[in-house]
């Protein structure tokens, strides 16, 4: 360790000593910035709040081995930075005890999601992590390779020693990792904090999917037997602001602090977390750190992902075809927000039941603010990225309801316009579209014929061409909810000349 890292060791004067975990109590797959900034900020106040050091965090980190290579010479510790638009604070935490990297230590993983000290998996793998099909299907292509180590009996008892083949996915090594504890039948709760409508349920149909593709005989009934008795899938809706960190957000830090944190994140003042109460064994008192426990989690949901996150989407593509490189720089272009609070509060603020005690209006209101914070850095481009894995629980619920009410809302035709003048846009200028399904947007961008033939002004070029490429978009499987009518299409194409500039 040198003197000028991070180190749980060598703490810097002046911010509260860290968490020193006893037990690792969590696994949390998909330890990228969010959970930092949310999860593990709440356990590790609810552990100050309570004494109880028993709920270390073992991270999990498929996609690359960065944040492996960031906290574990910092034996985990790193700081987050509130920054706020009057003031900024830094926060070190101490509860992520190590992260591992599957493609070098599934073993690891699986043994540790067996381990009867493991009461809670969590998880933010993001949309796209999930493998679902366009129907909501689980992708049993995607997590292949897990399904036959579990068949293979890889993913159980043999998850402590070596030569366990590495996960291929994260519902995979999820799986394996129940399949492993399945022996031992010790209760566990899997709580995914991703951004999807009913997250809880979704996962667990794509859990018990991926089960029964991998042991579909009498060989998986212990394992279906332990899902149905001792695993719950609670839902919860999670909230605050977390762009990615940035270099110069890292040396800002090591000016303050006197010493480098390689894995410092950045966070906005406002955190909420609201949580199903429905646990399966022992969970961190969250509570005390102020999270919301209760039985439906569903109206904090649709509010959130509705008003919050389809703004936000909407603001990213308007804002990032518009030139504006920050969600603050968006959201403050008159133009935009008026298209954003046009969405927010004629489309998808009537299809919604309030919360109790929360007032919808005044919460729009107070996500535009937070939106336009200059001091996160979230980027439009960051926010615009999975457009197909976010578009339909953002917009979808709210284009159904309206539909379902007689309205076709406005500002979501706008949003689908943005979104699909960006994809367009960033196809034809070779840049690329950052989402799963990028291959198949940029197939269908200028491939559409135009009705007639090319009418030597540049074929798939004019007006036309650009209509034909929207509606090719639009028409990709599972973007739209079922049934939208071609008129609501119509309704979209109208906004071209609106978004191409
Ligand atoms: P990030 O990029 O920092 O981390 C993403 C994590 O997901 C990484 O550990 C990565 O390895 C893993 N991952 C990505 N694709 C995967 C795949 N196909 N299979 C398995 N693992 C995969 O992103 P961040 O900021 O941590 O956000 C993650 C998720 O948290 C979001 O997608 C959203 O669902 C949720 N969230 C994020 C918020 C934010 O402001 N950043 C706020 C509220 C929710
Ligand atoms: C954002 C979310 O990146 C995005 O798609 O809309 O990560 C957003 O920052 C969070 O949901 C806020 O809680």
């Amino acid at each position: 360790m040198t003197e000028d890292r991070l180190h749980r060791d060598h703490l810097p004067g002046g911010i509260d000593a860290p968490v020193m975990p006893t037990a690792v109590g969590i696994v949390h797959l998909g330890i990228g910035a969010f959970h930092r900034a949310h999860q593990a900020v709440y356990t590790e106040r609810a552990a100050i709040a309570t004494g109880d050091t028993t709920w270390g965090i073992l991270g999990v980190t498929q996609r690359s081995a960065t944040v492996r290579d960031q906290l574990r010479p910092q034996g985990g510790v790193y700081t987050v930075l509130t920054a706020g638009e009057q003031e900024s604070s830094v926060e070190l935490i101490g509860s992520v005890v190590d992260v591992a990297y599957p493609a070098e230590e599934t073993g690891r993983v699986l043994a540790t999601i067996a381990a009867p000290t493991t009461h809670v998996v969590t998880l933010t793998i993001t949309e796209k992590g999930y493998a679902r099909r366009p129907d909501g299907s689980l992708d049993a292509d995607a997590v292949r390779g897990d399904l036959e180590a579990l068949a293979a009996g890889a993913g159980g008892a043999a998850a402590a020693d070596g030569g366990v083949q590495p996960a291929a996915s994260a519902i995979g090594l999820l799986v394996r990792g129940l399949a492993a504890r399945a022996v031992s039948g010790v209760p566990i709760t899997v709580l995914t904090c991703d951004n999807m409508v009913d997250n809880g349920r979704v996962l667990e149909r794509l859990v018990r999917e991926a089960a029964d593709a991998a042991l579909p005989g009498p060989e998986g009934d212990v394992l279906r037997a332990f899902l149905d008795q001792s695993v719950t899938f609670p839902c919860s809706m999670v909230d605050r602001i977390v762009p990615a960190t940035t270099p110069e957000q890292r040396d800002q830090v090591e000016q303050t602090l006197g010493v480098r944190d390689e894995g410092l994140v950045v966070g906005e003042p406002f955190a909420q977390w609201v949580i199903e109460d429905r646990f399966a064994g022992p969970r961190p008192a969250w509570e005390a750190a102020g999270a919301t426990l209760t039985k439906d989690v569903a109206p904090f949901e649709q509010a959130k992902l509705r008003l919050l996150n389809g703004t936000h989407s909407l603001v990213a593509y308007a804002g990032w075809l518009a030139g504006h490189s920050t969600i603050a720089g968006g959201v403050t272009d008159p133009e935009i927000a008026e298209r954003a609070r046009q969405y927010l509060f004629d489309d998808a603020l009537p299809t919604l039941t309030a919360p109790e005690g929360l007032d919808l209006r005044q919460y729009g209101e107070q996500i535009l603010a937070r939106f336009a914070n200059p001091h996160t850095g979230h980027t439009t481009a960051q926010v615009a990225m999975d457009g197909t894995q976010k578009i339909p629980f953002r917009w979808g619920g709210v284009l159904a309801d309206s539909l379902a009410a007689g309205r076709e809302p406005e500002g979501v035709a706008f949003g689908l316009a943005a979104w699909a003048e960006f994809v367009r846009r960033r196809t034809r200028s070779g840049e690329g579209v950052d989402d799963p399904r990028a291959a198949e947007l940029e197939a269908l961008v200028g491939a559409a014929e135009v009705p007639g033939g090319s009418d030597g002004l540049g074929d798939v070029e004019g007006l036309a061409g650009i209509e034909e490429d929207f509606r090719a978009l639009l028409a990709l499987p599972g973007l739209l909810p079922p049934g939208t009518p071609e008129s609501f299409v119509d309704a979209v194409a109208s906004e071209i000349d609106s978004v191409i500039g």
